[in-house]
């Protein structure tokens, strides 16, 4: 069993915050009538919050696609690999602006067919896609009015990969949602200027604003009204020149022109950093927590995504070989869902359009055990208890029933100490239509009002100790009564 993920974070601060009076420097150049007077939609109730992120919720899962012309060098440059995420090439090499319009100029991904993709992500049992609408390196993969660096611009590409891709997800009922970086290494008002380390922190370009008001917020106004995402996922707010203010306009801005759109926790500052949750030392926008590469340690009564990539890179770098195993994600994606939170799980296509094998097998791999199992994922939400032991995770959806999901086969026998069946009740095994044997012996003693030391003696049958017996691979659902 192989698992790899700190603390609650508090997402819904119902404090006021007048929006007209507040919001950006330098007056206010939006169009007023998409902006009511006073809108404050950090002030929401719970109950609207819970209706809006509902379906989130009840998805648990998704597919993140980090993709632009940095596919393009794969990670190599000047013909070595470049240490490092591939999507951080043009800063880890230090590539001057003109040199990396290059790549750009050479992004034709021929054989991008957006249905495939949409395809490989709901045959995994994903419920939602988020894509690089504008990643650090600053390129556009839609048709922008707002700049010319972009795939209809400044690449012989000539197709909006986010029209298609929204309208084959449209077609296939997946959630479409746009990641968006704030950090720009490519606008002269943004970080262009700190060649050759983009990403510095040490300096500060005092036209930032500019850059927020004429070029950041007019693209995400285009992509909000031209592709109605479902999710604004933020990222690069890091940089000194992103202000909380800024973080709170851009929130309720995006609010205001999609009011039940979702919006990750990096439009604002408050993100502690790869842990990923937000601090509670003032009030903070964002939706969620997002926690990168990692798992809370926990669980948490607020709402976390967990991202993570399938090798090490986010962005396609060809050298990059460390794929995680299918058993990895699998557990991966239990441990969360028992934790309560949702698993963004990477792809990064290639230059020509292809979501490289390695991920589309262990995709594949990952759709055949939903296929079995997807009911103790979707809508999980967080019981009395999320693991029993190292091997053990326990997933609730409401109602009458609890999954114990073994990480790994468990034998002749599974043991549990964390509950105690309806007496009578069947237990029965996801995939496998013979109730199951099981005996439960209560404990010497309750502490906590919970039976403590109690035993559920789960046995498995002969049969289902020859591996292919038994109804899928890697992690297997008990689906038992409660009391
Ligand atoms: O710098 C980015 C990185 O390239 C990637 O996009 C990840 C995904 O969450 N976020 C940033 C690092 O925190």
């Amino acid at each position: 069993m192989t698992l790899s993920s700190a603390n609650p974070l508090s997402v819904v601060l119902l404090s006021m915050f007048a929006w007209a009076g507040c919001g950006s420097p330098g007056g206010d150049s939006r169009d007023p009538e998409s902006i009511g007077p006073g809108q404050d939609f950090l002030g929401e109730s719970p109950e609207a919050f819970d209706a809006r992120m509902e379906w989130w919720r009840e998805a648990r899962f998704g597919m993140f696609i980090h993709w632009g012309p940095y596919a393009v060098p794969a990670g190599e440059y000047d013909g070595e690999t470049v240490r490092g995420v591939g999507e951080w090439i043009m800063n880890t090499a230090q590539i001057p602006i003109p040199e990396y319009e290059a790549f750009a100029a050479s992004f034709d991904p021929v054989l991008f067919d957006a249905e495939e993709w949409v395809r490989i992500a709901k045959d995994a049992g994903m419920k939602y896609m988020i894509i690089t609408s504008k990643h650090h390196d600053g390129f556009g993969i839609w048709d922008s009015e707002v700049s010319d660096y972009d795939i209809m611009d400044a690449s012989p590409f000539g197709r909006d990969i986010l029209r298609e891709l929204k309208d084959a997800a449209d077609e296939a009922g997946i959630r479409l949602g746009f990641y968006h970086s704030i950090m720009d290494w490519h606008h002269p008002d943004a970080q262009g200027p700190h060649y050759p380390t983009y990403n510095t922190g040490e300096k500060s370009n005092p036209d930032f604003p500019r850059y927020v008001e004429e070029y950041l917020r007019p693209q995400v106004t285009e992509l909000v009204r031209e592709y109605d995402p479902a999710v604004l996922w933020f990222d690069g707010e890091w940089i000194p020149e992103w202000t909380h203010e800024m973080g709170l306009d851009m929130n309720n801005y995006v609010r205001s022109l999609k009011p039940e759109i979702l919006v990750n926790n990096r439009v604002d500052k408050g993100r502690q950093g790869m842990q990923g949750m937000t601090r509670t030392d003032q009030r903070y926008a964002g939706d969620f927590g997002t926690p990168e590469q990692e798992i809370l340690e926990g669980t948490s009564t607020l709402d976390w995504e967990s991202c993570m990539t399938m090798n090490d890179s986010w962005g396609y770098k060809a050298a990059d070989e460390r794929w995680k195993s299918a058993e990895t994600l699998i557990h991966n994606l239990v441990d969360i869902a028992a934790k309560g939170g949702n698993y963004l799980l990477n792809v990064g296509p290639t230059a020509e359009g292809l979501i490289p094998e390695p991920s589309v097998e262990r995709l594949a791999e990952i759709g055949e055990w939903m296929r079995v199992n997807g009911e103790a994922v979707y809508g999980s939400r967080l019981w009395d208890h999320y693991e029993d032991g190292e091997a053990v995770r326990y997933t609730f959806t409401g109602g009458a029933f609890v999954y114990a999901v073994s990480l790994g086969w468990p034998g002749e026998e599974l043991v549990l100490t964390k509950v105690e069946p309806e007496a009578g009740s069947e237990i029965n095994l996801l995939g496998y239509s013979e109730a199951l044997p099981w005996s439960y012996e209560a404990g010497p003693g309750r502490a906590g009002g919970e039976d403590t030391g109690s035993r559920l003696t789960i046995t498995l049958p002969e049969a289902l100790q020859d591996e292919a017996a038994r109804p899928c691979d890697h992690a297997f659902v008990f689906k038992i009564q409660l009391q």
